[in-house]
């Protein structure tokens, strides 16, 4: 399967890539549909690298791949992964067909697609029938960057030190804000 490992302490790097790194036990899968999703969803894979946070990234699809897909998310928690974040463009299934078959919290980044800018991947992955949780995060890069930003905080639940950078990261950002000048 095309992966990525990372981790805080030994950071892989190839892209995506059948290499595995010495990282054991990642505690986000970042997985998309497509390799043609990377350009975006390399914005999760930087902020969760940013933050330490032991990760892998997967290209797999619920339509391409879809014995892949069920067997990825059906294995997930008992490989000691506590997040899923699935990313995928125009008939977006890969979030909730994952959903389906793990308890684990998935999050779900719709890609821009080029025939309805982002609507329909925005669409069948938000729309999910009760029951079947996905958190959906805004179409594109801006998705990207806080689904990693929100496993962070779903995990600084129950680990103070990344609470810790998680509350500098928004100082950072707040001071940036409040220095920012206009032409
Ligand atoms: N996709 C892949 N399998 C099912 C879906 N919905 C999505 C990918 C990508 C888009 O189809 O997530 O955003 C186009 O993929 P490709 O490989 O044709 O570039």
């Amino acid at each position: 399967m095309p992966r990525k490992v990372a981790g805080s302490q030994n950071r892989s790097s190839s892209k995506i890539s059948n290499q595995q790194s010495a990282i054991s036990n990642p505690l986000v899968a970042v997985i998309m549909g497509s390799k043609s999703d990377w350009e975006t969803m390399r914005h999760a894979d930087e902020m969760l690298t940013e933050f330490g946070v032991a990760h892998e990234c997967h290209v797999m699809s619920a339509h391409r791949t879809p014995q892949l897909a069920s067997e990825f998310s059906a294995g997930a928690a008992a490989r000691g992964l506590e997040i899923i974040i699935a990313a995928a463009g125009g008939a977006a299934h890969l979030a909730g067909v994952v959903a389906a078959h793990t308890t684990l919290p998935v999050l779900g980044v719709p890609m821009k697609s080029d025939a309805l800018n982002g609507m329909d991947s925005l669409l069948a992955t938000v729309q999910m029938p009760a029951g079947i949780p996905v958190g959906t995060l805004a179409i594109g890069k801006p998705g990207a960057t806080n689904a990693a930003l929100l496993a962070v905080a779903i995990l600084a639940n129950s680990r103070p030190e990344l609470r810790i950078k998680l509350e500098e990261f928004r100082k950072r950002q707040e001071q940036k804000v409040r220095a920012a000048t206009l032409p």
